[in-house]
């Protein structure tokens, strides 16, 4: 029997509170534990261990200082790259841990020293399943009964993602005896026509964002699987993990003064903190059309309450607030999101908003100091056309 842990969308670096961060590392922590107690042979991160390719430093430290516990107890730690933490033309974190043995980056097949063979394709944003079919062509499993596939990719059937962001359940390549999904941040678990589980554990700690955030405190589950293989026999154990306590508390603003809109926050939240403990999180959505008034007396009014309250963390989100003269309810995320799909569908073939983000970032990288304007140009260019072969590869006749 071989034992391992499956684990994802970590997303360290993802949050910036100070409490929040104490949070993340307890969870990363319990996990470290969890895989000591357990004596798990070796750990598959099924992408996203970091928010962005380049985390903050003291996140950086707080991940490598956890990583070198596991390694140094002789646990192997595997991972593909998540839609996160890679970028096509920039350094990744990950490259520097790869570099000194802490992480083992799947790139096509590998056998663990316990005799389990892992394989797995990477999740790259832009047209995924266009690069997922590139990269998971022929890699059925030689091993059958002692293998881990992993993956960072949304699946159709799971209902929560757009056809073109996602594979279909049946292109998973056949022969694995576990498949190790991440990218969904949600706890789900399917079977592929061979009866073999495919499992995502959904975020380690949080996610990222104000989304995940209220779903956590929804209630969604978070958390990663302890998984026996032996021999044709797959067991797996989800491990909950929760550092945060809170409360969402929704507001809506529509037909209502500023006043009217502060004065329902205040006793929602009395009522909300007389039955938390101390240091717990209460999430605040405040959305809507202000009949009058100001989103910013709103945010004043908060600001007095969060002091008031100021034995819990109070987060508010009012990205969905509106004024009476505002013409555009639409929030600046969304304005960006739309903004992207309508380049996303000028482009000649068929490519996501994630890919046209991308490919902007790239374009929008600055001179750095001492470096020539016909050296930038050229870097310049060939970052984007790198960016656009990973996506475009054979279609694109541009030549160098
Ligand atoms: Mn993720």
């Amino acid at each position: 029997m071989v034992r391992f842990a499956h684990v994802s969308d970590i997303h360290i670096g993802g949050v910036t509170e100070k409490t929040l961060r104490r949070r993340e590392e307890e969870a990363v922590n319990f996990f470290v534990q969890k895989c000591l107690q357990e004596s798990v042979e070796f750990i598959v991160i099924s992408g996203d261990l970091f928010d962005t390719n380049l985390p903050p430093m003291s996140e950086a430290i707080m991940a490598t200082k956890n990583l070198r516990v596991l390694r140094d107890s002789g646990i192997r730690i595997y991972a593909v790259y998540g839609s996160h933490d890679y970028a096509p033309t920039h350094e990744s974190l990950i490259e520097l841990l790869a570099a000194d043995g802490l992480i083992h980056v799947i790139n096509g097949g590998i056998e663990d020293k316990s005799g389990v063979w892992l394989n797995g394709v990477h999740g790259l944003a832009g047209a995924k399943e266009t690069s997922f079919y590139k990269q998971a062509e022929n890699l059925v499993s030689p091993r059958r009964g002692n293998s881990v596939f992993a993956f960072h990719t949304g699946i159709y059937e799971t209902n929560m993602i757009p056809k073109e962001q996602s594979i279909v359940l049946s292109s998973l390549p056949l022969g694995y005896a576990y498949y190790a999904g991440g990218h969904l941040h949600r706890k789900i678990e399917m079977r592929t026509a061979e009866g073999a589980p495919v499992n995502y554990p959904g975020p380690l700690f949080l996610g990222y964002g104000a989304a995940d955030l209220e779903n956590y405190l929804k209630g969604e589950e978070t958390g990663f699987y302890i998984v026996d293989l032996d021999g044709d026999e797959v067991h797996y154990n989800y491990v909950p993990v929760r550092t945060i306590n809170g409360e969402f508390l929704e507001v809506s603003a529509d037909n209502k003064t500023d006043s009217d809109v502060s004065n329902e926050i205040r006793t929602k939240l009395s009522d909300t903190v007389k039955n938390l403990a101390p240091g717990s999180l209460v999430l605040l959505k405040v959305s809507g059309k202000l009949a009058s008034g100001t989103r910013a007396s709103v945010a004043v009014n908060v600001e007095k309450l969060r002091k008031q309250f100021r034995e819990h963390e109070i987060k508010l989100n009012d990205r969905q607030l509106s004024e009476p003269d505002d013409v555009e309810i639409e929030s600046g995320q969304q304005f960006e999101d739309r903004a992207l799909e309508k380049i996303a569908d000028a482009f000649p073939v068929r490519v996501d908003s994630t890919f046209v983000s991308r490919l902007i970032d790239v374009l929008s990288e600055e001179r750095q100091e001492g470096m020539t304007v016909i050296d930038y140009r050229k870097k310049l260019l060939d970052n984007g056309l790198a960016t656009l072969r990973a996506v475009l590869g054979e279609k694109l006749g541009v030549q160098n």
